[in-house]
C-alpha cells in the first residue's frame, strides 16, 4: 500500500502527519503539489474535494482530505486506535482543539511580514496563551506522559507541531506553561521525531521574508514551484 502526502511549501499541516509517518515507521512519500499534479494549484484546486491541500493519496487512487482525517487514518494504520469509545472521542476532541491552532498561527508564521506579522503577534497571543492553558490542562490531568497514555497518538503530534511553530512568535509564550515544556522534551525524545526534526526543510526569516531550505536552496513560502 503506498501514501503520498501532497502539500505546499511551508511548516505547517503536513508536519504532524509525517511526524506520525516516521515515529511509526510507515512509508510515505512527501510530495509537493505541483510535483504531484503537474500542473498550477489554481488548475488543481477545483479537482479537490475540499479544494484545499494536504491530501493523503492511498495507492494511488484514494484521496484523503482535511488534516484531522489524515491524522486519524495514519493513527489507526499505525495500530494506535484507542478500543475505549469515551476515551477515543476525548483524545479526538483534543486533537481537534490543537488543530483549531492553526489559523491564525500557521499563516502568520509561514506568510506575513513586517507590521502585518507584528501585528497578527499581538493580536493572537490572548488566543494561543488560552488554548495552551487548554492543552496544558489536559496533560496535567492524564496519568500518562501524554493525553491518554504513554503512547503519543495525532492529538500530541498535532500539539506538539503548533507549540513548536509558536516559538517562531515568541518562545516565552509556552515557557509559561511548564507541562507543555515538559511535554515537548517528551515528544522530542521520541526516536523518530529527533530524526524527522533533523531532517526537514529549515524556515526561515520569518516575519521577514519566510522561505524553506529544501537541499539546500532557500525557497519562498508558498502555492508556487520555485
Ligand atoms: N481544514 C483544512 C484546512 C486546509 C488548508 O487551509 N489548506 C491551505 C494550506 S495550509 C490551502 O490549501 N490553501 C490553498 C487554497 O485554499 O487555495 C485542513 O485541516 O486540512
Amino acid at each position: 500500500m503506498s501514501l503520498k502526502l501532497i502539500y505546499f511549501k511551508m511548516r505547517a499541516l503536513a508536519e504532524a502527519p509525517q511526524m506520525l509517518m516516521q515515529c511509526y515507521d510507515i512509508d510515505y512519500q512527501y510530495l509537493m503539489s505541483w510535483n504531484h499534479f503537474d500542473d498550477v494549484w489554481a488548475n488543481v484546486k477545483p479537482k479537490i474535494a475540499f479544494q484545499q491541500l494536504p491530501i493523503l493519496e492511498v495507492d494511488g487512487a484514494e484521496q484523503i482530505c482535511q488534516s484531522v482525517a489524515i491524522l486519524q487514518y495514519l493513527e489507526n494504520r499505525a495500530g494506535l486506535a484507542i478500543s475505549d469509545t469515551v476515551r477515543a472521542a476525548q483524545a479526538s476532541a483534543i486533537l481537534q482543539s490543537a488543530q483549531e491552532l492553526f489559523a491564525p498561527l500557521n499563516p502568520a508564521i509561514n506568510f506575513a511580514v513586517g507590521d502585518d506579522f507584528i501585528a497578527k503577534k499581538e493580536a493572537m497571543r490572548p488566543g494561543l496563551s488560552s488554548r495552551f492553558s487548554d492543552l496544558a490542562r489536559c496533560l496535567e490531568g492524564s496519568d500518562g506522559k501524554f493525553f491518554i497514555d504513554n503512547t503519543p497518538r495525532a492529538a500530541e503530534f498535532a500539539t506538539y507541531h503548533h507549540l513548536d511553530l509558536s516559538k517562531f512568535l515568541d518562545p516565552s509564550l509556552i515557557q509559561e506553561f511548564p507541562r507543555l515544556m515538559g511535554f515537548i522534551d517528551d515528544m522530542e525524545s521520541l526516536p523518530g521525531m529527533a530524526t524527522y526534526l533533523a531532517n526537514r526543510p529549515e524556515l526561515i526569516d520569518v516575519g521577514v521574508a519566510p522561505k524553506l531550505v529544501i537541499d539546500d536552496v532557500a525557497h519562498p513560502t508558498g502555492l508556487k514551484k520555485s
